[in-house]
């Protein structure tokens, strides 16, 4: 569209530092913004939409910044009311519409989110959630995997036989990465987390910090002790910082081009502070009237963006009243075509509701990932071969998969050798608390083995920054007790990014975390299990190997495929006689879902996985030897995906069956699969389906209590004999 400039701009002699047209740009795109939003709140008085939430004050501020950057080659991870800054870098109104009415064809989530919450693959726009503050972490991934492909390009090339296949990968030299949030939301954890990784790693990032003084009703002297976010973050080293009025579009542009220059020249991040107003309640559900005085609305309103701007354009004569007129009803029309358009929109189909919880380009439960293992080999010096264990075969894997494909970065705490150079020169090296990193850092370097500060948020938050780019962060929770601060992350931006983006985005991240306890002394916060909380998150897929074969070929489907997955790693396995293995090559791999008889039997069925394994094959010897009661042990191996083939089949032959696991018995993953066998094998049984679990507690440091806490041998046993004799 072309710009219309009044001629009366020849007239002044102040149309400040970006000239007459660019002003009336910024205007034109601020008005749209205004408009859409307007257009919006009627349809929702109409109940033709379900939810409204403005950017309205903003937006000068988001404008400035949009036409600072450069669409489809700077990346960006917006708030939500960020709809003047999706315009300016290429969001048209009609795809803002089709959200609203919630259409099959809106192109950020199929009508799968809210109004404002922005996506579009060609613009860069990663898929944004409602969570405040999480996406700040997704930029800080995003631009460290750009700068990992500008410096190893070759890992960028595509590759038919895994995740590589799928999803083109795009970076350039001086791509800077945008991300806004609230002045509310820097009260979050992640908002430091980010300030934190940004300032060590110097990375091109732009953290913008839209303050319009409140966050819903809390006015932001209760989120920003002193009430002003710059004063709190200005000895973060290696930042620019501007703090700037952000209801001025000019001011706002200078400030992003200064900010965008000072990144794409290396010198490291940005922060832009932009204090701008609410024109609206917090959105169409809040009243600002019930916390908000009449004097503070009043004055409020005179900063209007658009009232001072359109003021601004008529006082220095670039445009008269009738040419603004005649641009805001143009604006005006723009938006009532758009929505007039959304409105005739096809909605969604019921069948699509399941489509992109996971990939829809690789199954990881297919014939594809069922490899065989390679013939053991002699060793250099000619002796045979020697049984692994679970510790040498994860860690064997690792090794093997970041020599086949440099997309992988493994992060996490304590995972490098050592961060400091001369330590790694003259130290043996760390190599994760569990030592199954060791060696990663010396073989693969800095920039693909890494120490995180002590952030679990921040590793999962970055590994989804870095996976929507196309790379493969195999990250490390140090403990499963410890997962907690991540789980904000895991629940609603991992497991959730691909359906909400309705494909656009993934994040296809392994996060492998040791769990559990018999571990003698583990105690409350070295012993946790709680696997159940993980499979109940649609999207994510949850692993839990018995053993080191199995955990090689698991892990090795784990990083292959192209999905979230929770590798869950039992520490009292690791270095386990039990379960060693062979070394099984480079190219093993065993399905997802796929169950393992461990020990075939025609009178029980007793399901289990991870530690419960060995204790439960324990039991069932004792049960056959000493009572003649022959029992069949499964080995789940996956939890989500499970096998209900395997056990619907064995529970067949058996008619009864046992369910067996270290987890807290209420609401554990047993019950889910006891219900199932009742709803579905009804038939087929010839008792109730009882379950062997850990005692609703936690773990106990002193071992007698540990012992009597979590399943053991014996606990089985007596169970398989009173399920016997029902
Ligand atoms: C993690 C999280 N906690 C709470 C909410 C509910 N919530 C939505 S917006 C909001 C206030 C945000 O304030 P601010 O960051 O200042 O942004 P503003 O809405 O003012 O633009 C809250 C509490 C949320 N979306 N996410
Ligand atoms: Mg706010």
């Amino acid at each position: 569209m072309a710009l219309k400039v009044s001629d009366a701009q020849e007239k002044t002699t102040a149309a400040g530092r970006v000239g007459a047209e660019k002003l009336v740009e910024f205007y034109r795109w601020m008005v749209l913004s205004r408009r859409l939003d307007d257009r919006e709140i009627l349809l929702k008085r109409q109940q033709k939409i379900f939810f409204q939430i403005s950017g309205a004050g903003h937006e000068a501020l988001q404008v400035g910044a949009g036409l600072a950057l450069k669409p489809g080659s700077d990346w960006f991870f917006p708030y939500y009311r960020d709809r003047a800054l999706c315009l300016a870098v290429g969001v048209t109104p009609e795809a803002m519409m089709l959200q609203a009415v919630g259409a099959a064809t809106d192109p950020a989530s199929g009508g799968r989110q809210m109004p404002m919450h922005w996506g579009d693959n060609a613009l860069n726009i990663v898929s944004t959630s409602s969570s405040t503050a999480t996406q700040l972490l997704h930029a800080v991934g995003c631009a460290e995997a750009g700068r990992y492909y500008n410096q190893h390009p070759e890992a960028a090339a595509k590759h038919i036989d895994d995740y590589r296949a799928f999803g083109n990968v795009k970076f350039q030299g001086d791509e800077v990465v945008l991300t806004c949030v609230g002045e509310g939301s820097t009260s979050q954890g992640e908002f430091w987390e980010t300030i934190g990784a940004l300032s060590n790693s110097k990375l091109p990032v732009i953290v913008c910090v839209e303050d319009n003084g409140y966050a819903i009703s809390v006015p932001v002297e209760v989120n920003t002790p002193g009430g002003n976010i710059s004063k709190l973050v200005a000895s973060f080293p290696n930042f620019h910082f501007a703090e700037i009025d952000g209801t001025d579009p000019e001011a706002s542009y200078l400030a992003f081009q200064e900010a965008a220059a000072y990144c794409r020249a290396g010198h490291g991040p940005a922060f832009i502070h932009g204090h701008c107003m609410r024109a609206y309640s917090h959105s169409l559900s809040d009243d600002d009237k019930l916390y908000r005085t009449a004097a503070e609305r009043a004055a409020d309103a005179l900063r209007d963006p658009l009232v001072r701007m359109r003021a601004r354009l008529l006082k220095e004569k670039i445009m008269t009243e009738a040419e603004l007129d005649a641009l805001e009803k143009e604006q005006d029309r723009i938006a009532a075509a758009a929505a007039e358009k959304a409105l005739k929109a096809p909605l969604p189909e019921i069948f699509s509701i399941t489509k992109h919880v996971y990939s829809e380009n690789i199954d990881p439960t297919g014939a594809a990932f069922a490899t065989e293992p390679a013939a053991p080999k002699a060793d250099a010096d000619g002796k045979a071969p020697v049984a692994r264990t679970m510790a040498d075969l994860l860690n064997a894997c690792l090794h093997d998969e970041m020599r086949r494909d440099d997309r992988i970065v493994v992060f996490g705490e304590d995972v490098a050798d050592a961060s400091r150079p001369t330590a790694l020169a003259e130290t043996k090296g760390k190599g994760g608390v569990f030592k199954l990193t060791a060696g990663l850092q010396r073989e693969f370097g800095d920039d693909r083995v890494f120490n995180t500060p002590l952030a679990e948020a921040a590793i999962l938050g970055r590994a989804i920054g870095y996976a929507v780019r196309g790379m493969k962060p195999v990250v490390e929770i140090q403990f499963f007790d410890y997962i907690w601060p991540a789980m904000h992350q895991i629940r609603n931006e991992l497991a959730v990014m691909r359906w909400r983006s309705n494909g656009a985005w993934a994040a296809p991240v392994v996060l492998r975390v040791p769990i559990g306890g018999y571990l003698t002394g583990g105690s409350i916060y070295h012993s946790q299990s709680g696997e159940s909380i993980f499979t109940h998150i649609p999207g994510l897929r949850v692993v839990m190997p018995s053993n080191a074969l199995d955990a090689n070929g698991l892990l090795r489907t784990a990083i292959r495929s192209d999905d979230p997955v929770l590798f869950l790693e039992h520490k009292r396995l690791y270095r386990e006689p039990f379960g060693k293995g062979l070394y099984p090559g480079p190219d093993y791999m065993i399905p997802f879902g796929k169950a393992k008889v461990v020990r075939p039997g025609t009178q029980m069925t007793l399901i289990t996985y991870g530690a419960v394994v060995p204790r439960a094959l324990q039991a069932a010897e004792t049960a056959a030897r000493e009572h003649g009661i022959d029992i069949e042990v499964i080995d789940l191996r996956t939890l989500s995906p499970y096998d209900w083939e395997a056990i619907a089949t064995s529970v067949r032959k058996t008619s009864r069956v046992l369910v067996a696991h270290e987890d807290m018995q209420s609401w554990g993953y047993g019950a889910e699969i006891a219900a199932r066998i009742a709803d579905e094998l009804f038939e087929d049984l010839d008792a109730p389906v009882r379950r062997v679990a850990g005692m609703d507690t936690f773990v106990a440091y002193q071992p007698l209590l540990e012992d009597e806490i979590l399943p053991q041998p014996g606990r089985i046993l007596k169970a398989i004999l009173e399920l016997k004799s029902y």
